[in-house]
């Protein structure tokens, strides 16, 4: 169907306005190198001036202004662009599992803008699939070493007063299988373990207070309710400091993926202390050693042992842009990449464009939020020889992001290792093709 005259004459002001205001060039970050004037020149060939005319008159009116756009209905959910259904969450490409309960998706971070990661794109880890959870059915409940045992419903808990933050929260088998040789091929493979998002609940201090903790309880049990009962001991002392009852992420209700009705967040902290699915905490004494703290989440050391209980994530940091499978052809480039610490905020990125002998410092993009995503970017002029690039992070402690060599002195990297923070590099071949280089 056609516009209405009126609102078309407005498409052909706007068109003039356009001519006659604006001016176009293909390359906007190259004129933000060359300065205005020189980029019209050197983009045409040709004066400024011409360059300007006949840029716009390459500008034809599309058929998208002259018909009607779809009409709403009367209520939806929203989802993205058709054009944009190659944005996913994947899963694994190095290991080909035979059943899909205990697996894990991963988040595209290169084709994520800002810090928030997208609710439909968070990655995803279950231990035994996603539960279907009613909430008017779900009960938590704090018990153990309490004076009163408490029980709730999800009306209950959503009175309670809720904070809303904004946390990163990682994996910590995110780059696992990429220690020693390249195994994975995109930054979604090697580093998609990760996340970050505003996160809505109550402080779980606040329930702890209401249930009185006995002055032995020191570890709290967090279980879950799905078909893995996931588990965890957590200190008190991290309930008590920062830890959420979760019930929103990104301005709705969770997911089901990511624990609906009621999951745990511990800021910082290695991912699987963040149950999802949430259904008692049980406050003692000492730690419950649980399948998930001897069997699983321990660290090889040298000499054979093995390290309990690593919870915080250390600074770490990857360039998502330029990363694996992209293309590059000479000329300007925007690095970019993100870097977080479980342990506070990133204080610098530096970057490496000669595989980690030399380092210039990136810019941080605001804002710069304790335990959150934080952007870097840095500007590159590629001449087309072959290089290889990486990012290393420092955080406000003063802890620099470590080479997987030097992992390697305090640590046993033997099999499939968690708490991978190291230097990460990508090479970049002559013809612009982008690879893992790790090793
Ligand atoms: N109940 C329960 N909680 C769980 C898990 C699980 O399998 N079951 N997986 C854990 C792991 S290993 C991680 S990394 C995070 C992942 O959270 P997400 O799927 O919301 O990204 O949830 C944690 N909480
Ligand atoms: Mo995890």
């Amino acid at each position: 169907m056609k516009v209405k005259d009126g609102a078309h004459a407005l498409v052909e002001d706007a068109r003039k306005e356009l001519q006659a205001a604006t001016s176009i060039t293909h390359n906007p970050h190259r004129r933000a190198l060359l300065g205005r004037t020189v980029a019209y020149a050197g983009a045409a060939g040709m004066a400024g001036a011409a360059a300007v005319a006949r840029a716009q008159d390459a500008l034809p009116v599309p058929a998208s202004n002259k018909t009607m756009g779809r009409t709403m209905p009367p209520e939806e959910y929203g989802m993205p662009s058709r054009h944009e259904a190659h944005v996913k969450r994947r899963r694994t490409d190095v290991f080909v599992n035979r059943q899909n309960s205990s697996d894990w998706s991963m988040t595209p971070l290169h084709q994520q803008h800002g810090i928030v990661t997208p609710s439909g794109l968070i990655f995803e880890r279950h231990h035994n699939g996603v539960p279907d959870i009613d909430p008017d059915q779900h009960l938590f409940v704090v018990h153990g070493m309490v004076r009163q045992p408490l029980k709730f419903t999800m009306a209950d808990i959503v009175k309670y007063p809720s904070v809303s933050r904004f946390y990163f929260m990682e994996c910590s088998g995110n780059g696992l299988t990429d220690w020693l040789q390249p195994r994975s091929r995109t930054v979604q493979q090697t580093h998609g373990l990760l996340s970050c998002a505003q996160w809505t609940g109550v402080p779980v201090s606040t329930l702890l207070e209401e249930a009185g903790v006995l002055k032995e309880a020191q570890w709290a049990l967090a279980e879950g309710a799905d078909g893995a009962a996931h588990a965890r001991s957590i200190p008190i002392k991290k309930l008590l400091d920062d830890a959420l009852l979760v019930y929103a992420c990104n301005g709705e209700m969770l997911r089901p993926e990511n624990g609906y009705p009621l999951r745990m967040f511990t800021p910082g902290w290695e991912g699987n202390t963040s149950v999802k699915w949430l259904r008692r905490l049980k406050l003692g004494d000492k730690p419950w050693h649980l399948r998930s703290e001897t069997a699983r989440y321990t660290d090889p050391m040298p000499g054979g042992k093995w390290r309990q209980f690593s919870f915080e994530m250390e600074a770490k940091s990857v360039i998502t842009s330029p990363s694996g499978g992209m293309n590059l052809r000479p000329g300007p480039v925007e690095i970019q990449g993100f870097a977080w610490s479980g342990v506070g905020k990133i204080r610098a990125v530096d970057i490496s464009l000669d595989g980690g002998r030399n380092w210039r410092e990136a810019r941080l993009e605001e804002p710069v939020l304790d335990k959150t995503l934080t952007r870097f970017r840095f500007n590159w002029n590629w001449d087309g020889s072959p290089v290889t690039i990486a990012s290393r992070a420092t955080d406000t402690t003063g802890y620099v992001q470590p080479t997987v060599e030097e992992i390697r002195k305090v640590r046993a990297i033997v099999g499939f290792v968690q708490h991978h923070n190291g230097i990460f590099p990508w090479s970049i071949s002559a013809s612009g093709e982008v690879k893992n280089a790790i090793g």
